[in-house]
């Protein structure tokens, strides 16, 4: 099974990313019921290890909290692969990110070389045309959502098919812990 950890948007919120689907020729749009913030990447595991993961992500309190999706940006430099939107800069979401990657490399799976950069993926794309990546940055800068609220973590499962990925909810973690200030390992 093919896992990462996220968090779900808010019909609504998903809603309002929906008029940024555009002017991107070739970009494959994520649909609606696909969009996500990924915490942490997993990958390929056993059912044994779903198990281990499945307990540890149980075992992690952390308090709800409020966020909000804010600007754009793309991944990949002079050669996009995909764009998404950002969020604005937000401590107890750093606080739960590492909480989860804390507890998924404790039960033995490898480090994600990545920095956490938190975002939404809205697009992939495959050699787009670099004037309408940079048009499309500009003219959706501004995005913003409305504050929503993190009340729960889950945890993914990612099928890949020819269309492309397709992403379930597997498990549901609450949030609502009490210990923001405790050390985070
Ligand atoms: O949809 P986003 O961008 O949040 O990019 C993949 C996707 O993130 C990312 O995990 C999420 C679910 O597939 N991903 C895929 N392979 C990855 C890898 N090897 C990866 N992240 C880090 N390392």
């Amino acid at each position: 099974m093919r896992l990462f950890v996220a968090l779900s948007l808010p019909g609504a919120v998903a809603q309002s990313l929906m008029p940024l689907q555009g002017g991107v020729p070739g970009a494959r749009w994520q649909s609606r019921e696909q969009l996500h913030l990924t915490l942490r990447f997993i990958g390929e595991v056993s059912g044994e290890d779903v198990e281990a993961i499945d307990d540890a992500l149980a075992g992690i309190m952390a308090p709800d909290f409020t966020l909000q999706l804010h600007g754009v940006g793309q991944f990949g430099n002079a050669q996009p692969h995909s764009l998404w939107a950002g969020v604005r800069d937000n401590p107890a979401l750093d606080h739960l990110q590492r909480k989860v990657d804390n507890a998924i490399r404790r039960v033995g799976q490898p480090q994600d070389a990545h920095k956490f950069t938190p975002h939404v993926t809205l697009a992939r794309l495959r050699h787009p045309d670099p004037d309408k990546v940079i048009e499309w940055l500009r003219y959706n800068a501004l995005y913003a959502s409305a504050e929503f609220e993190a009340g729960a973590f889950h945890l993914y499962s990612s099928k890949l098919t020819s269309d492309g990925s397709i992403y379930r909810v597997e498990e549901d973690y609450p949030l609502g812990g009490h210990d923001y200030d405790e050390a985070d390992d």
